[in-house]
């Protein structure tokens, strides 16, 4: 191979208008980083759902592990992680206020919505995962507008005694975008996947790494338009830029790839 080339070519974000089974393969099967899908909802549903959200009392992250500040609605399992289990705190916060949907007066459910329209031209319908037949919050709204450190989210290690009823083989990370700032609010992602050794960079009792983790690798930057979808292997390191002006709100949810092919979502 020729000595002079640094980019990787099974390092790339596609954008497509629908997600497609070879795709989502090409993804789980690292031969893409990311998927962007544009206008992922239509104008009015896009309208309608950031109008609900920008009325609702976002809360924070823990803010011990979670600094800067990052503002969420809804439950995830990533303040809940105790020791590696799920704690039983998660399904007492789920049941005190995981209806995400009643909560924001909402018409639909957006999350439901989102399965669908990942699932249509997939040979399974997108459903939510479970846990000991319980199931999870379908995903959470949040709001990083100081940033995300870079880290990377891969249930295998958060949780090794395994979080989803099911066996997988790869995971997503799903993110639609619903009001993005002016200016920064890039999301990065690494050619990187951790190494025993990144734990010296780790910042401290932080989800986050300094910067100096990714030092040598190859990125990609990607600043997310209003109803964007970025579909992305999260187990590459990311991160998202800090920004300013108008709020950073997005949908997420964790996917897994179970081993016959379908699509679990965990928030
Ligand atoms: O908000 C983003 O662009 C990425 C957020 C993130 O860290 C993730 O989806 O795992
Ligand atoms: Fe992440």
């Amino acid at each position: 191979m020729d000595a002079t080339v640094s980019h990787d070519p099974l390092f790339e974000i596609v954008t497509s208008s629908t997600i497609q089974r070879n795709t989502l393969a090409d993804l789980a099967a690292e031969k893409i980083a990311a998927i962007r899908i544009p206008d992922f909802l239509t104008a009015q549903e896009q309208q309608d759902l950031l109008e609900r959200l920008l009325e609702a009392e976002f809360e924070s992250y823990g803010s011990e592990r979670v600094y800067p500040q990052v503002m969420r609605f809804g439950v995830a399992v990533s303040d809940y992680n105790e020791h590696g289990t799920l704690s039983d705190r998660y399904w007492e916060a789920l049941d005190s206020n995981g209806d995400i949907t009643g909560r924001l007066k909402l018409p639909y459910d957006p999350f439901r919505l989102c399965r669908e329209r990942i699932g249509a031209e997939l040979p399974f319908p997108v459903e939510i995962g479970t846990r000991r037949g319980r199931s999870f919050a379908p995903g959470v709204f949040r709001e990083p507008n100081n940033g995300f450190q870079v880290h990377f989210d891969d249930a295998r290690r958060e949780f090794p005694t395994n979080l989803v009823d099911e066996n997988l083989i790869a995971q997503f990370a799903f993110n639609l975008y619903l009001s993005v700032p002016e200016e920064g609010g890039e999301t990065v992602i690494w050619r990187h996947h951790w190494m025993p050794e990144d734990e010296s960079h780790r910042l401290p009792n932080s989800y986050g790494y300094a910067e100096t983790v990714v030092a040598r690798a190859e990125s990609l930057e990607i600043r997310p338009n209003v109803g964007d979808v970025l579909l992305l292997n999260p187990r590459f390191f990311h991160a998202v830029r800090p920004s300013r002006g108008a709020r950073r709100i997005s949908l997420g949810f964790s996917l897994g790839l179970t081993d016959d092919g379908r699509l679990l979502t965990w928030g």
